[in-house]
């Protein structure tokens, strides 16, 4: 994607850019650097983006049709995390203005590079109106780990679990039309063997390369315009994933981290809908004891919210030759 650019716009580019995966963690376990060709990572060989969704590469990413030796060891019901870095571990994670959704597949495990009808959909972050932050956000803010929760009712076996995060921060324009442009996906596959005696069987049959189109409001999408809400690509979440609970974790922690504008925002724009002050007024003693005791979170939550046109518009200039 950098074709077009200096050298020293590579440079600058590849400094302020993009993210790939160093290692799982499994019940907050990390499962240590799984990147070489005896971990558990399809690893791809730069960091890079994939923008063409014809390639089978925005299944697995460069490289995912090559397995690795190992297997992360996990049980159904576990939460994991997958740990994204940029350069080197615990850094910047990922460019701040590549805003976008971060969606976790999971497939029966296969040596191929899993480019067929085989995918179900077990979790998904998109944008919150609430607090106005992305997927991306919350993991720059949760030191590259986002976190799911493997089905309780999954069947034991040997699973490829992928991951992807997508940038949002060209996708105005589609890549079939401008190829400077698009959408960036980086997608990264995981090698898992999973026990536990339940017997679901993941049946969405989700197929990347016909199921991601251009034509998907979550593929080309203008992250610098007016919105309240942001359609994720894909299916639903598989319904044996729903039973988890996780999707409903996730929420529970979004909204405690943003409590103040949460707050405000409720009662300010739909107070008729508030049937219970009681349970107002609980959560609004709640959230004075989390701005005690995170000060810093709720102030850069707060800047966040308050200011996401300007932000994004600079960072949109900043980005237009990358
Ligand atoms: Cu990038």
């Amino acid at each position: 994607m950098h074709y077009t650019a200096a050298a020293a716009l590579v440079l600058a580019s590849s400094v302020a850019a993009h993210t790939r995966v160093y290692s799982a963690w499994v019940n907050g376990v990390d499962q240590g650097d799984g990147r070489d060709s005896t971990g558990y990572i399809r690893s791809p060989p730069t960091n890079d983006p994939v923008k063409d969704l014809t390639s089978t590469d925005l299944v697995c990413n460069v490289n995912g049709g090559t397995p690795v030796s190992s297997f992360v060891s996990a049980a159904a019901g576990d939460k994991v995390a997958f740990e994204w870095y940029h350069d080197s571990r615990n850094d910047d994670i990922i460019a701040s203005s590549h805003k976008g959704p971060i969606i976790t597949y999971i497939a029966p495990y296969t040596e191929d590079n899993g480019a067929s009808a085989i995918w179900s959909k077990i979790d998904e972050e998109g944008y919150d109106s609430t607090t106005g932050s992305w997927a991306v956000d919350n993991l720059i803010a949760n030191a590259g780990q986002k976190e799911f929760t493997i089905p309780s009712t999954l069947a034991a076996g040997k699973y490829l679990i992928r991951q992807e995060i997508i940038g949002l921060h060209e996708a105005d324009a589609s890549y079939a039309e401008n190829s400077a442009r698009g959408a960036q996906f980086y997608p990264s596959c995981l090698q898992f063997d999973i026990t536990g005696s339940g017997s679901a069987a993941p049946d969405e049959n989700f197929n990347f390369n016909t199921g991601y189109t251009e034509a998907d409001p979550g593929v080309v999408f203008n992250l610098y315009g007016s919105f309240t809400s942001y359609e994720i690509p894909g299916p639903a979440v598989w319904d044996a994933a729903g039973s988890s609970g996780g999707a409903a974790s996730t929420i529970a922690v979004t909204s405690t981290a943003a409590s103040t504008s949460t707050a405000a925002v409720e009662t300010t724009a739909a107070p008729t809908t508030i049937a219970a002050p009681t349970t107002l007024a609980t959560s609004v003693k709640a959230s004075s004891t989390a701005v005690a005791s995170s000060p810093a979170e709720v102030v850069s939550t707060t800047a966040a919210a308050a200011t996401p046109t300007k932000g994004c518009s600079k960072r949109r200039n900043a980005n237009r030759k990358f």
